[in-house]
Parts: structure tokens; C-alpha cells; sequence
């Protein structure tokens, strides 16, 4: 039987048995001490000398972060935890090798490369996990919200022939004799199960981009939270996303108690209705501030510092240009489009959209912005017999994490990260 260390407390008296890591241990007098962590806290664990002696000296050879079961009795203490585990029997399960190539208790933290170079090491620290056992919450509360309200889970292929996003972020690869690329971004399909009568779809899935800038908000791997809504127009998706927002940020307050403690953040207050901003007050607000921007140019990261470090809140940019969105945004007039994204100050968690349906439209949109609708011919095809009216969205996870964490690296939100330079671990 297995206990987790989160379970002691109300194990006083009781025989237990915890499997964990060594973390620390220490040696005061005829006692040795031990800090055992596993996934739900840390604990320590005591030895007399005189109870045995021979256990006694193995444990002081030990190297930290070795691998152990221990077998004792919880019983109150001074120590930090209040409880600890009087130790009749530690089984050392592997053990391991020293010295570390990252410290898991030093006060000091390694720099990003390092960590990230040992990153298995790095989340063994508990304010590590906490990120992830927050991201995990984020994205299942989530997908809840969405199978509670009628969305059907759809996987698209990630090996496709066509870019969506526009042509110079995408990574290639060899498809047998063909050139193929990896996903961008799910939008033509999400469309074109809208033509297959799906009515509402979602995805959570990687999307690649093979964007060159190395920055603090960009990954060349990410994990893209789709969804794609027949009958809805871009006010009927905004509405869906900002409750999505509130339901996760809601969630995170109440299920993360603990980890919010322990990285020593506040939950992040959703309750107020997002603005709605269009493009054209949003450069008036530049303007205000001193920026020199003309009508339809794109907003500049200085610019989006400049407004967004007034606005510490999520609010939606609407009616963009309809030259700075893609082929499959729907107009709204000759010069602006139903495009919009969401921002929490100055930086993007999402892109959506009501799409064009008309394949004409569509047709010359494609052209419009360079691009060959005879590339396009598999999806322009689901569109001339039957598309309904559409919208949807896009919400990087990893974005959305940072923003509910206020983190300042999308890497720290990230397990594994893919950049510019790091394809390993
Ligand atoms: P877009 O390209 O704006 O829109 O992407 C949607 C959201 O995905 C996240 N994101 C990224 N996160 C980390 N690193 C990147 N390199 C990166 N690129 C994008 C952002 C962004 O807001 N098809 C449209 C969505 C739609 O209209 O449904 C699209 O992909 O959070």
C-alpha cells in the first residue's frame, strides 16, 4: 500500500509507506533527517542511530535525489511539517548520481539554458510542477466547458499540404515523394467539418510555426486550443471565449489552492466583461500616447507595450484591417474585417474570426493575398455545396498560462520547449 505525502497529516499514529526522492538529508547528532518529496509535498523522515545502526550509515552515504520507499510511523513534530515519519525501513529503489547537474533546493535558481538543459531535474521542483499541475486544470476545465456545451472533440491531421497562417512559417517535410508540411494551425479543417455538418468542434493540439525571432512570447511548438462554431458570427465566438477565460481562471482560484501558494501568485481576477476595442480607437489610443502609426498598419510591439500597460486586463482588439488578416476572415466592410483578437495587455492570447463562407469570397480572397485557390481546391471544395455561416478562435495554452501565472517566459510554461535553438531534451 502507497501513501502520498499529502495524506500524512491525517495519518498520526499510523503505519505508512512513502516512495519518493531524497532531497536533503542531515545528520544532527545520534539522528539523521531526511526530506523525502514526491508529487504531492514534502515530508521528512527520522532515524535514531541506535535503532539501526547499520541503515544509519548507508543513509548518510546516500546521494540526493536518489530514489527511495520508506516504512515508518507518522507522528507529530516541531519540524516545519508539523508530522514526520519515524523511519523502521527505507528500501532504496535507485539511487542517484552525484553531483547534480541542477540543484533542486538551492536558494539560488540556475539560469533558463541550465534548466532547461536538465528540464526532468528542473520540474521536480515543486514550484515547477505547480506551473504544470495549473496548465493541466487550465486545459481541462477547458475541454469540460466545452463538452458540457455540446462540442465534439475533433483531431485533425498534422501533416498537411497547405499553409493557413500565411506561407513563410512553415516547417517542411518530406511526405514520400511529395513536399508536405507540419500543421500551423487546424483553420482549414475546423472549417470544413462546419461543410460536414459538425455544428460545433474543438481541438487542443501542437500546432508548428517556423517563425525565426527567438522571443520571451514565441515557440516554434505550441499547443493550440481550437474551436470552430457554425451559425455564429465573431460577437456570438468572443462571447464563448471570455467565458472559456473565466471558467479556467475560476478554476485555477479554486483547484489550485496550493500550487498558487507555492509559486506565490494571487488568482487572476476575471470577474468584469472584456472590453471590446476596435482597431481604429485602439491607433487613436497610440496616437494619444505619442505613437506615430498610420491607418492599417499592423500594431508594433511598442505599441501594443505603450496601450496594453494601461489596459492589465484581457479585452478584444476588433474589426481589424482586412489586409493584416488572413484569406479566411469575413469582411465587415470594403476596409475592415470581423477579425479580432484577444489581449491581456500587451500580449496576444487569441486570434479569431467570422470566416468568409461564400467560395467566391473566398476565391478571391485567396488571390487577394497571392495565395493559389488550386492549392486550396480540397477545401474550397466544402464550401461550394452547403457552408454554413461560421466562426472560431484559437487560444495558445501556453500564452494563456503565462497571463493566469504571470510568468515572463512562454518557456516556463512549457515542458518541453522548441525554439530557435533547443530541439533537446
Ligand atoms: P494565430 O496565428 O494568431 O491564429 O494563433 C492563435 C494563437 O496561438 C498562439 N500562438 C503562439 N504561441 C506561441 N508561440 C507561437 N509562435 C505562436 N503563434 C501563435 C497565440 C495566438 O493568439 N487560425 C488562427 C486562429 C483562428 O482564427 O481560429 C490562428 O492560428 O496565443
Amino acid at each position: 500500500m502507497r501513501n502520498y505525502i499529502s495524506e500524512l497529516r491525517g495519518l498520526v499514529g499510523k503505519d505508512v509507506n512513502i516512495y519518493g526522492w531524497v532531497q536533503n538529508s542531515r545528520v544532527v547528532g545520534s539522528l539523521i533527517f531526511l526530506e523525502i518529496r514526491d508529487v504531492s509535498g514534502i515530508t521528512q523522515a527520522v532515524l535514531f542511530k541506535k535503532s539501526n545502526q547499520e541503515l544509519f550509515e548507508k543513509l548518510k552515504k546516500l546521494n540526493r535525489e536518489s530514489v527511495v520507499r520508506i516504512n515508518g510511523k507518522v507522528v507529530e513534530s516541531q519540524s516545519k511539517y508539523g508530522i514526520e515519519v519515524q523511519i523502521s525501513e527505507v528500501e532504496i529503489l535507485n539511487e542517484s548520481m552525484a553531483p547534480l547537474p541542477l540543484g533542486i533546493i538551492d536558494p539560488v535558481e540556475a539560469d533558463l539554458e541550465t534548466r532547461l538543459e536538465n528540464r526532468f531535474l528542473d520540474l521536480r521542483k515543486p514550484s515547477k510542477l505547480s506551473i504544470f499541475k495549473i496548465q493541466s486544470t487550465i486545459s481541462n476545465s477547458i475541454r469540460n466547458y466545452f463538452i458540457e456545451n455540446g462540442f465534439i472533440e475533433i483531431h485533425t491531421p498534422k501533416i498537411v499540404a497547405a499553409a493557413t497562417e500565411g506561407g513563410t512559417e512553415l516547417f517542411p517535410v518530406q511526405y514520400f515523394e511529395r513536399k508536405a508540411f507540419l500543421s500551423q494551425s487546424p483553420q482549414l479543417y475546423k472549417e470544413i467539418m462546419m461543410s460536414a455538418g459538425f455544428d460545433k468542434v474543438f481541438e487542443i493540439a501542437p500546432a508548428f510555426r517556423a517563425e525565426e525571432h527567438n522571443t520571451t512570447r514565441h515557440l516554434n511548438e505550441f499547443t493550440s486550443i481550437d474551436i470552430e462554431v457554425s451559425f455564429h458570427d465573431d460577437e456570438g465566438v468572443m462571447k464563448i471565449l471570455e467565458d472559456v477565460i473565466k471558467v479556467s481562471a475560476d478554476n485555477v482560484r479554486d483547484k489550485n489552492k496550493k500550487e498558487l501558494e507555492i509559486l506565490n501568485k494571487e488568482p487572476l481576477n476575471t470577474n468584469y466583461s472584456f472590453k471590446r476595442i476596435t482597431y481604429s480607437e485602439y491607433i487613436n489610443m497610440a496616437r494619444s500616447k505619442g505613437f506615430e502609426i498610420k491607418d492599417g498598419e499592423d500594431l508594433s510591439t511598442p505599441i501594443l507595450k505603450g496601450v496594453g500597460a494601461d489596459l492589465k486586463e484581457f479585452y478584444f482588439i476588433t474589426r481589424w484591417p482586412r489586409d493584416l488578416k488572413p484569406f479566411y476572415v469575413q469582411p465587415y466592410d470594403e476596409k475592415y474585417s470581423r477579425g479580432f483578437d484577444l489581449q491581456y495587455g500587451e500580449l496576444e492570447i487569441t486570434s479569431g474570426a467570422q470566416r468568409v463562407h461564400n467560395p467566391e469570397v473566398l476565391i478571391e480572397n485567396l488571390k487577394k493575398k497571392g495565395l493559389n485557390p488550386e492549392s486550396f481546391s480540397f477545401y474550397i471544395k466544402a464550401f461550394q455545396y452547403g457552408m454554413p455561416p461560421h466562426a472560431g478562435w484559437a487560444i495558445g495554452l501556453e500564452r494563456l498560462t503565462m497571463v493566469l501565472l504571470d510568468l515572463n517566459n512562454i518557456r516556463e510554461a512549457t515542458l518541453f520547449p522548441r525554439d530557435r535553438t533547443r530541439l533537446t531534451p
